[in-house]
Protein backbone atom coordinates (compact mmCIF):
# COMPACT_ATOMS: atom_id res chain seq x y z
CA UNK A 1 0.00 0.00 0.00
CA UNK A 2 3.00 2.36 0.79
CA UNK A 3 4.41 1.51 -2.42
CA UNK A 4 1.12 2.39 -4.54
CA UNK A 5 0.98 5.87 -2.62
CA UNK A 6 4.61 6.46 -3.28
CA UNK A 7 3.85 5.81 -6.89
CA UNK A 8 0.77 7.67 -6.82
CA UNK A 9 2.57 10.62 -5.33
CA UNK A 10 5.06 10.92 -7.54
CA UNK A 11 2.51 10.45 -11.13
CA UNK A 12 0.89 13.44 -9.39
CA UNK A 13 4.39 15.37 -8.95
CA UNK A 14 4.90 14.70 -12.50
CA UNK A 15 1.53 15.50 -13.47
CA UNK A 16 1.42 18.45 -11.98
CA UNK A 17 5.02 19.98 -13.64
CA UNK A 18 3.37 18.68 -17.16
CA UNK A 19 0.74 20.79 -16.40
CA UNK A 20 2.25 24.03 -15.02
CA UNK A 21 3.43 26.69 -17.75
CA UNK A 22 5.37 29.81 -16.88
CA UNK A 23 3.52 32.88 -18.00
CA UNK A 24 3.65 34.32 -21.70
CA UNK A 25 2.29 37.19 -22.89
CA UNK A 26 1.36 38.30 -26.69
CA UNK A 27 1.90 41.29 -28.71
CA UNK A 28 -0.77 41.97 -32.11
CA UNK A 29 0.46 43.87 -34.79
CA UNK A 30 -0.81 45.37 -37.34
CA UNK A 31 0.27 47.71 -40.86
CA UNK A 32 -0.87 48.91 -44.02
CA UNK A 33 -0.63 46.86 -46.70
CA UNK A 34 2.14 47.00 -50.07
CA UNK A 35 0.70 47.69 -53.30
CA UNK A 36 3.52 45.61 -55.42
CA UNK A 37 2.03 43.31 -57.50
CA UNK A 38 5.22 41.38 -56.71
CA UNK A 39 4.53 41.22 -53.38
CA UNK A 40 4.74 38.05 -51.74
CA UNK A 41 4.52 38.68 -47.78
CA UNK A 42 6.08 40.31 -44.57
CA UNK A 43 8.31 39.72 -41.81
CA UNK A 44 8.15 40.58 -38.64
CA UNK A 45 11.12 41.47 -36.33
CA UNK A 46 11.47 41.21 -32.80
CA UNK A 47 13.82 42.56 -30.13
CA UNK A 48 14.30 43.23 -26.83
CA UNK A 49 16.88 46.20 -27.81
CA UNK A 50 15.37 49.04 -30.16
CA UNK A 51 16.53 48.83 -33.78
CA UNK A 52 18.46 45.33 -32.97
CA UNK A 53 16.15 42.56 -33.49
CA UNK A 54 17.24 38.90 -32.38
CA UNK A 55 14.23 36.93 -34.24
CA UNK A 56 12.20 37.35 -37.24
CA UNK A 57 9.14 35.62 -38.66
CA UNK A 58 7.71 34.82 -41.94
CA UNK A 59 3.90 35.81 -41.31
CA UNK A 60 3.18 35.42 -45.10
CA UNK A 61 0.88 37.75 -46.69
CA UNK A 62 -0.98 39.30 -43.99
CA UNK A 63 -1.28 42.41 -42.12
CA UNK A 64 -2.32 41.50 -38.66
CA UNK A 65 0.03 38.89 -37.09
CA UNK A 66 -0.21 37.82 -32.85
CA UNK A 67 3.57 37.57 -31.74
CA UNK A 68 3.32 34.83 -29.01
CA UNK A 69 5.37 32.92 -26.14
CA UNK A 70 6.86 36.58 -25.30
CA UNK A 71 8.06 36.28 -21.22
CA UNK A 72 7.91 39.55 -19.31
CA UNK A 73 9.61 42.62 -20.50
CA UNK A 74 9.97 45.20 -23.20
CA UNK A 75 9.69 44.35 -26.95
CA UNK A 76 10.39 46.16 -30.28
CA UNK A 77 8.56 45.24 -33.65
CA UNK A 78 9.28 46.30 -37.29
CA UNK A 79 8.54 44.79 -40.33
CA UNK A 80 9.45 44.07 -43.89
CA UNK A 81 7.76 43.12 -46.48
CA UNK A 82 9.46 40.93 -49.31
CA UNK A 83 8.93 40.45 -53.16
CA UNK A 84 9.03 37.41 -55.53
CA UNK A 85 12.99 37.69 -56.19
CA UNK A 86 13.11 37.57 -52.40
CA UNK A 87 14.20 41.25 -52.57
CA UNK A 88 13.24 42.85 -48.75
CA UNK A 89 12.10 46.18 -48.01
CA UNK A 90 13.77 48.56 -45.22
CA UNK A 91 12.01 48.41 -42.19
CA UNK A 92 9.04 49.69 -41.16
CA UNK A 93 8.67 52.35 -38.18
CA UNK A 94 9.63 50.66 -35.35
CA UNK A 95 6.89 49.68 -32.13
CA UNK A 96 7.38 48.73 -28.67
CA UNK A 97 5.82 47.49 -25.51
CA UNK A 98 5.51 45.60 -22.21
CA UNK A 99 4.76 42.20 -21.75
CA UNK A 100 4.15 42.36 -18.06
CA UNK A 101 2.92 39.00 -15.58
CA UNK A 102 0.71 40.75 -13.38
CA UNK A 103 -0.57 38.92 -10.09
CA UNK A 104 -3.73 36.95 -9.80
CA UNK A 105 -6.48 38.81 -8.21
CA UNK A 106 -7.60 38.56 -4.63
CA UNK A 107 -9.66 35.78 -4.62
CA UNK A 108 -13.49 37.08 -3.19
CA UNK A 109 -16.66 35.22 -1.42
CA UNK A 110 -14.03 33.86 1.86
CA UNK A 111 -15.61 33.02 4.59
CA UNK A 112 -15.61 30.94 7.79
CA UNK A 113 -17.95 28.07 7.27
CA UNK A 114 -17.32 26.19 10.41
CA UNK A 115 -15.51 27.36 13.60
CA UNK A 116 -14.23 24.41 15.99
CA UNK A 117 -13.68 25.20 20.01
CA UNK A 118 -12.83 22.70 21.92
CA1 LIG B 1 9.78 43.89 -56.57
Amino acid sequence: MKKFLLLLFSFLTISAFAFTSAFAGSAILQWNPNSESDLVGYKVYVGSVSTNYDQNIDVKNVTTYKVEDLVPGVYYFAVTAYDTANLESDYSNEVSGEIENFPPAPPTGCMIIEIISD
